[in-house]
């Protein structure tokens, strides 16, 4: 029960029980999950502990979207540059999408959520790809969460990619440049079908895009929080959309 007499104090302590503004929830949340890497070294263990740690969460937040309302999740897995990293660590990160699947799939079933991705999937190796198509199909269906995971994405890709095929159409005649428009550059996106995010969330600190959605970001709110993502509670994502909800967007207005 909320104590309506002393609000000064449940504002102090908020830690994430007020309630959200059912009328003001964001649509479309992405979440660049950084910071796995340091929570194991703060706790000297290898790095792909906290790769799995921030596993775990992925299926918290998931959850809490959904109790939410949130219609759409885009979670950044794995960039296009994360292939430098050591061989091992990209190789284990490799097996999560399956790892996660295999445990989570009846699950997201049974709270219809349609899982998707975006990114080039022609790099991944047969069983991720395999258990990505599965769960991509058998959710194709279900008309709640759209759960889309960034996975071998790159924001500058994406739009040289675009570029390609838009040049390709007009070398064939079936376009002409005048015909091009934003909302025809929108839907030769990978995010097709997906409004623009409402708001980025960055966790570790770090307050930067690293090539995260570059077009799609255009008008988003940007929330960034120290928590790293094996820390990251209900309650910071609570957080984060109260904040959202507090903001005033202008698009450029007034
Ligand atoms: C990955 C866990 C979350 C923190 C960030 C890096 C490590 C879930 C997936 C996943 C991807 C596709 C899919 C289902 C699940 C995943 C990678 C890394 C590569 F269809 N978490 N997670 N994929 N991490």
């Amino acid at each position: 029960m909320v104590n309506r007499f002393f609000s000064h104090t449940e504002l102090k302590t908020d830690k994430g029980n007020t309630r959200l503004d059912q009328d003001n929830i964001p649509s479309h949340i992405a979440i660049i999950m950084d910071g796995n890497g340091r929570w194991a070294k703060n706790k000297g263990l290898p790095r792909v502990a906290g790769h799995y740690e921030g596993m775990k969460i992925v299926t918290n937040i998931v959850k809490k979207a959904n109790e939410i309302g949130i219609k759409f999740l885009t979670l950044y897995a794995f960039s296009t540059e994360n292939w430098k990293r050591p061989e091992k660590e990209v190789e284990f990160l490799m097996k999560l999408p399956e790892r996660f699947l295999e445990k989570e799939l009846p699950d997201l079933q049974k709270n219809n959520v349609k899982v998707r991705t975006m990114g080039d999937r022609s790099l991944l190796p047969a069983n991720t790809l395999r258990a990505i198509e599965k769960a991509v199909k058998e959710t194709s269906d279900n008309t709640g969460l759209v759960l889309n995971f960034a996975l071998n994405y790159g924001g500058r890709h994406e739009l040289v990619e675009m570029v390609k095929e838009i040049g390709e159409d007009i070398a064939e005649g079936d376009l002409r440049p005048a015909d091009i428009t934003e909302n025809l550059i929108s839907e030769r996106l990978l995010t097709q079908g997906l409004p623009d995010p409402d708001l980025l969330i960055r966790t570790s600190g770090e307050i930067r895009l690293s090539n995260f959605m570059l077009w799609q970001i255009a008008y988003s709110e940007f929330w960034f929080t120290e928590v790293l993502w094996p820390d990251f509670k209900d309650e910071n994502f609570v957080e984060a959309i109260k904040k959202y909800q507090q903001r005033k967007r202008r698009y450029g207005g007034v």
